[in-house]
């Protein structure tokens, strides 16, 4: 049973009727249930994946990492795995060796992409979970609230330590109709982008309800939830209904089944209403998975690749799908095809169907069981060419290539094009018959390793290859913050602009290497240049560090002595991150200000001056001030003077033992 922690006599009373309020109310162990207000809520499961895990637990081990007290902790091996040198395979190995000593399970290369894996195995209706990839919004396919944060975060979750978090506002998409055919859960949360843009989630949190929800199977739902983190958005939730119960038999879990749903009086704080019946085909264009349009505005133009997989678009039915529409085709010879499917069970399924031979026979290339090319392992594109995808993001540069275009689609536009040749409505193709779903999806556990007993787990050495290099704490804050601007950025700079993943995610766990690429795509000297001054400003416009969890786009810039960002806005996950790594994230009070500060300035700053949330920030060289503004609480000006929440919490620690 699960217990309440707190007294909810002043929640927001709305909240409380809405399935996200409902799993807060149920977790909630400090703060009040408000719109906005911080709160520290209890987490049952967490979730890392290779990019991020490996700093992550150097971070647990930093803290005096002892066995896991959440109810489930999974490390799972899934974004590098091509193992190109020592690097990945030592990564890996200090993975297994951490997950046997501290009582987590493994989820080994192949077995398949973090998010698809939790769905199928793990994820539980009314369950938190927390996880070091933005992508964790997928459990909400199934009622399960799953929330991005970066890695220190999860480490602190998994050592039993409330996740800090603002409430967010939760706003309603109501579903009614059903899909017409060819048009997909895909394009349902294509749409809602469409609406609400790549920074329209921001402190919000997205529920969905309706009539239209239950013609949605799990997966579909998961699609949905999964790139709702496009938008900014904390997490995004479905219910807990029949349909949760039968995918849960489909995957022999059904006693995990539990209702949860919002009170039918439940109003929202605004509410999105899409009419599944009229929606069409939609795409992302380039650069950004919130530029959305129907498809049939850039049908027509040639095509030299497409890519069916990612943790948005790989379960059974997705590649089914795939297979029914090319069984007795031929992909076009200009377009190379991959598939990626999203598990192993789903691969073993597909093979056990035939499906796999009728992929293959058409020209499809079967990749592993990993994100692949959606994180720039492999397949870049040729130079300027022209990719159509079934993931969630396509910033430029992120494919490996930088002038590929790529864009964002279903599986359905996905394959229509690969056999076209060119960007193609799957309406034109006809209908796709009805497709049976097995009654089982049996799970494979061929590369799940169960961690230890106790006893056993003592004797595990942990295993630290050459490239693993332990993390450095970050000095004090200095009470004069002063330096020049090292870089100035426009809006919806995303992570993988900050800190490129692609090629040198092989770095990963080595943060004095990884930070000679900070900013590579922006600046190619920007490593020279902060190594010069020695650290200094950055100055963004809105949205800054949309996109990944990566802890790197905060980590790898304090090392280099980054010491405050000034921006527009903020993305969430990317302002946490910033704090714990101690860089003092800023907003102009005007945003007008943003071209009162070029590159070079110098800056200076007051660190007392942070105890107030509206400062002054002197741009020197200017000889004016600029107002500027904080969100931070109490609790995160302490640990941003202490040089970020690693460095506080490990001095604490210290102390308190002596
Ligand atoms: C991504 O999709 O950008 C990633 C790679 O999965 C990241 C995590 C990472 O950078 O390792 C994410 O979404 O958080
Ligand atoms: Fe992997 Fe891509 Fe999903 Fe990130 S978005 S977890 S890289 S499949």
């Amino acid at each position: 049973m699960e217990k309440t922690y707190k007294d909810l006599k002043d929640a927001d009373p709305q909240l409380m009727k809405t399935v996200i309020g409902k799993i807060l109310a149920k977790h909630l162990l400090e703060g009040t249930l408000q719109p906005g207000n911080e709160i520290g809520i209890r987490i049952d499961q967490t979730l890392t994946q290779d990019a991020t895990g490996t700093v992550a637990y150097l971070e647990a081990e930093v803290l005096g990492m002892n066995r896991v007290k959440t109810e489930l902790s999974v490390s799972y091996v899934d974004h590098n795995t091509l193992k190109m040198d020592h690097k990945n395979a030592d990564d890996h190995s200090y993975l297994q060796s951490v997950a046997a000593k501290y009582g987590l399970v493994l989820s080994k290369a192949g077995n398949g992409i973090c998010h698809q894996v939790h769905l199928e195995r793990y994820a539980r209706p009314g369950k938190t979970l927390l996880g070091s990839d933005s992508h964790t919004p997928t459990a909400g396919g199934m009622g399960s609230m799953g929330i991005g944060a970066g890695g220190l975060d999860v480490a602190l979750a998994m050592g039993g330590q409330p996740f800090f978090l603002r409430t967010p506002q939760v706003i309603g998409v109501k579903l009614t109709g059903s899909l017409k055919p060819m048009v997909a859960a895909k394009d349902v949360i294509l749409e809602v982008l469409r609406r609400l843009g790549v920074k329209g989630g921001v402190g919000k949190a997205l529920e969905y309800f309706g009539p239209g929800i239950k013609t949605l199977t799990v997966p579909e739902r998961a699609t949905i939830t999964n790139m709702g983190a496009e938008t900014g958005a904390t997490t995004s939730v479905f219910p807990s209904d029949e349909v949760t119960l039968e995918f849960l038999r489909t995957v022999e879990r059904e006693e995990e089944w539990q209702r949860l749903e919002a009170d039918e009086d439940a109003e929202y704080e605004e509410v999105i209403e899409i009419d599944l019946s009229k929606l069409v085909p939609l795409i992302a264009k380039p650069h950004s998975p919130g530029d959305v349009v129907p498809i049939s505005e850039v049908a027509g133009i040639e095509v030299d690749q497409v890519c069916i997989g990612s943790c948005t678009n790989s379960s059974f039915k997705d590649l089914v799908t795939a297979a029914y529409m090319l069984k007795g085709k031929r992909v076009k010879p200009g377009v190379s095809l991959t598939i990626s499917p999203g598990s192993m069970s789903v691969y073993c399924e597909l093979a056990e169907h035939g499906y796999l031979a009728d992929l293959i026979a058409a020209g499809a290339r079967i990749l592993e069981c990993t994100c692949g090319p959606c994180i720039g392992q492999g397949q870049a594109p040729r130079s300027g060419a022209v990719s159509v995808r079934t993931f969630n993001r396509n910033f430029k540069g992120r494919s490996g290539t930088n002038d590929a275009q790529i864009y964002l689609s279903s599986v359905e536009a996905a394959v229509s094009t690969a056999l076209t040749g060119y960007i193609t409505d799957p309406r034109s193709m006809g209908e796709l018959r009805e497709i049976p779903m097995p009654e089982k999806l049996r799970m494979q556990s061929a590369l799940i390793v169960e961690p230890p007993t106790e006893e056993e787990a003592e004797k595990v050495e942990l295993f630290r290859g050459p490239n693993i290099k332990p993390i450095e704490l970050r000095g004090e804050l200095p009470e004069k913050v002063e330096g020049s601007v090292l870089i100035k950025l426009d809006d919806n700079i995303s992570t993988d602009i900050i800190m490129p993943a692609g090629i040198y995610l092989g770095l990963r766990s080595n943060v004095p290497e990884y930070a000679k690429h900070v900013f590579e795509p922006a600046d190619p000297d920007f490593y020279k240049k902060a190594m010069e001054k020695n650290g200094g400003f950055v100055v963004a416009g809105e949205n800054y560090g949309q996109g990944s969890s990566r802890e790197h786009a905060a980590l790898c810039p304090s090392y280099l002595g980054i010491r405050a960002v000034i921006a527009k806005s903020f993305a969430r996950i990317h302002l946490a991150n910033l704090i714990n790594f101690g860089i003092i994230p800023l907003t102009f009070a005007n945003s007008a200000d943003y071209d009162k500060i070029e590159p070079d300035d110098e800056l200076s700053l007051a660190a007392a001056d942070l105890e107030s949330s509206e400062l002054l920030l002197k741009n020197v060289t200017r000889g004016i001030e600029i107002p500027v503004r904080h969100t931070l609480s109490a609790n995160e000006i302490k640990r941003l003077k202490a040089g970020g929440s690693l460095a506080y919490i490990s001095k604490h620690n210290a102390e308190k033992q002596g």
